[in-house]
């Protein structure tokens, strides 16, 4: 693309923005004083369908959307057929679990566990990082010392499965750098809203495959893997970690749609971002997923096969998100 092209899309997004931005102030007033939506839950890909169908037996209880995303979530992880989060997940390129999560509450409050090792439920522990400390983050060593002493046990959440694709991705690899590919990653992103319109989102992940030993993505970041506003509505995001840090992915999502995008628009506007501004976007996959405050949604990915679950009234389907390639 020219710089020319490139300066003319951003001034046009810009403008639009600007033009939203006004309208949205009345927009969001007219949210805030409609009646809820009703309960919905909304989910990342095919595991996502399990994952609802724990969370609606929360809000169908007139539960809040923290204990359904939370309850939800806790699915795949536990699930040791679910390759990419929590047990049962592939390693990095040294054998070691390294588990991200985040979750954040219709208060803004936000907790997250970033390398977390030997742990089932990351998004738990960072769910007690979020009510029990002062602080939104904690990794490594820190974040297993922290959920021991509240009591969750250590656990070997390399599968037999696991360690054995590790041992061929080692034979064919020799240890090289990791190249991000489509079949190596799916993390499990979140949103729910309850009944009484609350939003919440949760974002759990055992990370790209084969990573460096110490690496993050954006699944625990609070604003790249996952973002709430109760005011306005949520995002988050899968595929390419790194992708969705650089453009802070799901906060953007959500200042889009506080700017007056639909949930669509604005997952449509993330994706184009990336588009814009990492060349390489053609070898990755990435898919925003966003719900406001009318209990709209919206899922956008970069390339075809991303899928997502949203169940509303207690029916659970699994849908293609529409996409950019
Ligand atoms: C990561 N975003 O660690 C995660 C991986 C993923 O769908 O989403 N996969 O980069």
């Amino acid at each position: 693309m020219t710089s020319n092209r490139r300066e003319f899309l951003l001034k046009g997004t810009l403008a639009s923005a600007a033009v939203l931005a006004a309208p949205s102030i009345i927009a969001q007033s007219v949210l805030s004083a409609q009646k809820a939506p009703g309960p919905m839950v909304l989910s990342t890909w095919d595991h996502g369908i399990a994952a609802n169908a724990a969370a609606w037996k929360v809000l169908v209880a007139n539960g809040r959307a923290l204990d359904a995303v939370e309850q939800g979530v806790m699915v795949p992880e536990a699930d040791p057929l679910v390759t990419s989060v929590g047990y049962g997940g592939m390693p990095d390129r040294d054998g070691y679990m390294s588990l991200d999560a985040c979750i954040m509450d219709e208060f803004g409050n936000a907790g997250s566990v970033a390398a977390l090792q030997e742990i089932m439920h990351p998004i738990s522990v960072a769910r007690k990082v979020m009510e029990k400390t002062p602080h939104v983050m904690l990794v490594g060593e820190g974040a297993q010392d922290f959920a021991l002493k509240q009591g969750f046990k250590k656990e070997n959440l390399l599968t037999e499965n696991a360690r054995k694709a590790w041992e061929e991705w080692k034979k064919a690899n020799q240890y090289t750098p990791v190249k991000f590919d489509r079949n190596n990653h799916d993390t499990i992103g979140m949103l729910a809203i309850d009944a009484k319109g609350n939003i919440s989102g949760a974002c759990t992940t055992s990370g790209m495959a084969w990573k460096l030993h110490g690496r993050v993505g954006d699944s625990p970041i609070i604003g790249a893997g996952l973002f709430v506003d109760n005011e306005v509505g949520g995002a988050c995001a899968t595929g390419k970690g790194e992708a969705v840090i650089r453009i802070a992915g799901s906060a953007i999502v959500v200042e889009l749609m506080r700017a007056g995008l639909t949930p669509q628009q604005a997952c449509e506007e993330a994706v184009k971002r990336i588009i814009r501004k990492q060349p390489d976007y053609k070898e990755f996959q990435v898919g925003f997923l966003a719900m406001n405050k009318r209990g709209e949604t919206g899922a956008y990915s970069l390339e075809a096969g991303f899928q997502y679950a949203l169940c509303i009234a207690g029916k659970n389907n699994l849908l293609d998100a529409p996409h950019h390639h």
